[in-house]
């Protein structure tokens, strides 16, 4: 390849919590990277995803949904968000068509404005919405903000990502490969692990939770001659009760996470999996700064 025509760029996935920007990432990628859920606040840290084309590399950031918040963990996760306009090349906006009128759109598009930066609008979930209602939104959208594209898609029917893909090409410039064509994320397999863990709590508990869960893990261990990925995880809620909830009747709550959790491994690491999941009470870990950071966040 000519190294001179080479063209790469780094590109925000930035948005309101539920937009589903972790759902594009893993469409973009063909792969799993980050995890899913319908609830917002899903995604915690920044996650990078590698695209590799033809001559040319885009490296994503997904991002914790931008929302106005008091919590000490979440004021931590938008922070994240909101610095990435700084570190990218291009910002790529991401709404749910279904609510295009949600107000923290505009201080995200005033954030926007703020960078100077290149950028793409997506409005996604356009199966959910009327396509009727698509040109007049576009067109109200493209009044806010001198956007390069607006592209509606819908990233969990696959309708779309393609034109995203061929617009975002356009708007690369000549760069260097910053990572290895086997490079897809920069995340370490033990985070893998634990988001996989979390995913799996969104899945299965209900009101908070989710949010007051944490995952860590206290041993990842490869045993080839068993052909086995032997782990041992810890989940961190923020009270007594919580632990009770997670643990479940007899145990069954947590065993139902751990089993899914584990066939979802079996298959992203196409090996045998042992997951043992202990539950810890690490009191009101996500209003605390430094037992936050102790948890990675
Ligand atoms: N109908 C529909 N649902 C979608 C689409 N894309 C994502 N979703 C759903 O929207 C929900 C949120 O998706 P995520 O990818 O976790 O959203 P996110 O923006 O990363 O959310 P946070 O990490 O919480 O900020 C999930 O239930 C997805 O299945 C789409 O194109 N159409
Ligand atoms: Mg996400």
């Amino acid at each position: 390849m000519d190294k001179n025509n080479f063209l790469s760029g780094f590109i925000a996935i930035v948005g309101p919590p539920n937009a589903g920007k972790s759902t594009l990432l893993n469409r973009l990628l063909g792969s799993k990277v980050a995890i899913v859920s319908p609830r917002p606040q899903t995604t915690r840290n920044r996650i990078l995803g590698i695209y590799h084309g033809d001559g040319f590399q885009m490296a994503f950031i997904d991002t914790p949904g931008i929302h106005k918040t008091r919590t000490a963990l979440h004021k931590s996760m938008v922070a994240s968000a909101q610095e990435v306009f700084h570190e990218v090349d291009i910002v790529m906006v991401i709404i749910e068509m279904p609510r295009s009128n949600d107000p923290i759109i505009l201080s995200i598009l005033k954030d926007l404005k703020k960078s100077g930066k290149p950028s793409v609008l997506v409005i996604n979930k356009i199966d959910a919405g009327r396509k009727r209602d698509l040109l007049p939104m576009i067109a109200r959208f493209m009044d806010q903000h001198p956007f390069d594209a607006v592209i509606p898609l819908s990233a969990l029917k696959n309708d779309g990502v393609d034109i995203l893909v061929q617009e975002l090409k356009k708007m690369l410039r000549p760069g260097p490969e910053f990572f290895p064509r086997d490079m897809h994320t920069d995340q370490s397999e033990s985070f893998l692990i634990s988001e996989i863990i979390r995913e799996k709590i969104y899945f299965y508990t209900k009101s908070e939770l989710p949010y007051s869960s944490a995952v860590s893990m206290d041993r990842i261990e490869d045993v080839p001659e068993k052909k086995l990925l032997s782990i041992s995880a810890r989940i961190h809620v923020e009270s007594e009760s919580q632990k009770a909830i997670i643990i479940g009747h007899k145990g069954k709550m947590i065993k139902t996470i751990g089993t899914a959790a584990r066939k979802e491994l079996e298959k992203m690491f196409k090996t045998r999996v042992y997951l043992e999941l202990i539950a810890r009470v690490e009191k009101n870990w996500s209003k605390d700064t430094k037992a936050m950071r102790r948890l990675g966040y």
